[in-house]
């Protein structure tokens, strides 16, 4: 962790200017009918989980190149993780994958306990095989055309739901890779019956309050056709399993151009929206840092969930899932947790009862305007101020540079070799 005089210290530099800069901003906001401390307060309460996964560098197909001071574990890993929310004050959990973060649950629970965090939904992997694994996932898992393949999958999924249990978490998030490559491959009626009976077996393990996450995505591995390609698929799922089945939205996991935030309002209503994975992307599943690309996707998703919050009862799981090839993991996550919040914010501002009258008027332009209104609010000075007083940095990135803390780690902990290709 980041020893707290260095917060400290960071912060005694920026915290007159953050509070002229609030101050200007709630004269601002006021004078829009906005008050500037309940959104602070909802702000300050936003919480967004980072993947174990996320704190390592990435990769593409063509090659890994790591970074300083690499986590070699899982306890590495929730190290890295503890800097994030200690600084953000906004990543209060942790969602882990299994196998690569498996430990016993006393041990994970202690770390945890030690570095501030809480553990989010719990993952499984069935598109890659293990040392010693029996059988392949070379042609699927949960849909494979072997029986046994699929009940190996199936009690993979069961034990990540087992140890999940002990440490806290409250949700399994299922993705296959499961697909075919050339036309003819598979019979795709047959192939997705396969899946709906195993990942109901999978369903039927779950404990009374956990909730299934099944994530679409369209394709890769897969590149001819994939099992669960789309959202259309993926409530299919949800419907036929059950009230615990909810879908996950992964915003890169769709065709170029499609409106996410359309799939977001569809899948509430109909109260199968269970949780996202955030990120951002260009081209295809680019795994790119939140916000860095298409920052007004962002805040019309956010635009939904704000709408989608007046039922009392509405939560879904928020996780980052990202892979960082050229920036330091830490630094990251830590700006990709902000983007989130601000989008949050930022929804928030917006005039609800004015938006509505303008949608019922048919009044386009000035619909879109009150909308944009939200998202042209700098709300830098209210996300700064919610950190600084939980405890975070006004200015994390400057907070974490000014601490050292990747040099101290890079000196405990090895690089590890390039030659491995593939997102970790
Ligand atoms: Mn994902």
């Amino acid at each position: 962790m980041i020893h707290e005089n260095t917060i400290a210290q960071a912060n005694e530099t920026a915290v007159d200017a953050l509070r002229a800069d609030y101050n200007a901003l709630g004269e601002h906001l006021d004078r829009r009918g906005i008050n500037i401390e309940r959104i602070k307060a909802k702000t300050a309460t936003y919480g967004v989980a980072v993947p174990s996964w996320g704190v390592g560098t990435g990769g593409t197909r063509f090659a890994r190149f790591p970074g300083e001071g690499e986590p070699r574990d899982i306890f590495d890993k929730l190290d890295d993780c503890g800097v994030i929310q200690q600084l953000t004050q906004a990543t209060p959990s942790v969602s882990l994958h299994i196998p690569w973060d498996d430990a016993p649950a006393a041990d994970l629970i202690a770390k945890a306990e030690e570095v501030g965090l809480t553990f989010d939904a719990m993952n499984s992997n069935t598109f890659q095989d293990q040392p010693n694994q029996r059988h392949s996932y070379k042609f699927g898992s949960l849909s494979h055309t072997n029986a046994a393949t699929r009940a190996q999958a199936i009690e993979h999924n069961i034990a990540c739901i087992e140890l999940g249990a002990k440490i806290g978490s409250r949700a399994l998030t299922i993705w296959v890779g499961d697909g075919s490559n050339f036309p003819g491959q598979s019979n795709f009626t047959r192939q997705f019956e396969r899946y709906l009976d195993a990942a109901g077996q999978v369903y039927n393990a779950l404990p009374e309050d956990w909730t299934l996450l099944t994530e679409h995505k369209m394709y890769e591995p897969a590149f001819y056709s994939t099992v669960v390609q789309d959202w259309g698929t993926n409530l299919l799922i949800a419907q036929q399993l059950g009230d615990k089945a909810k879908c996950l939205v992964d915003l890169g996991h769709h065709a170029p151009n499609v409106n996410i935030e359309m799939i977001v309002a569809r899948l509430n209503q109909f109260g199968k929206l269970g949780g996202f994975h955030f990120n951002d992307s260009k081209y295809g599943d680019d795994d790119l840092d939140t916000g860095s690309i298409s920052p007004y996707r962002l805040f019309l998703v956010f635009n939904e969930l704000v709408e989608a919050e007046r039922d009392p009862n509405f939560a879904p799981m928020h996780m980052l899932d990202q892979s960082h090839n050229v920036t330091d993991p830490i630094e990251s996550l830590m700006i990709s947790a902000t983007e989130v919040q601000r989008a949050y914010a930022q929804a928030l501002l917006v005039d609800r009862t004015a938006l509505a009258g303008h949608q019922d008027a048919n009044d386009a332009l000035m619909a879109t305007a009150t909308l944009k209104a939200g998202f042209r609010t700098d709300v830098e000075a209210i996300l700064a101020m919610a950190r600084y007083e939980a405890g975070g940095a006004i200015n994390p990135i400057e907070a974490f540079r000014a601490s050292g803390y990747r040099a101290e780690v890079s000196a405990k902990r090895p690089k590890v070799s390039g030659a491995g290709g593939g997102i970790v």
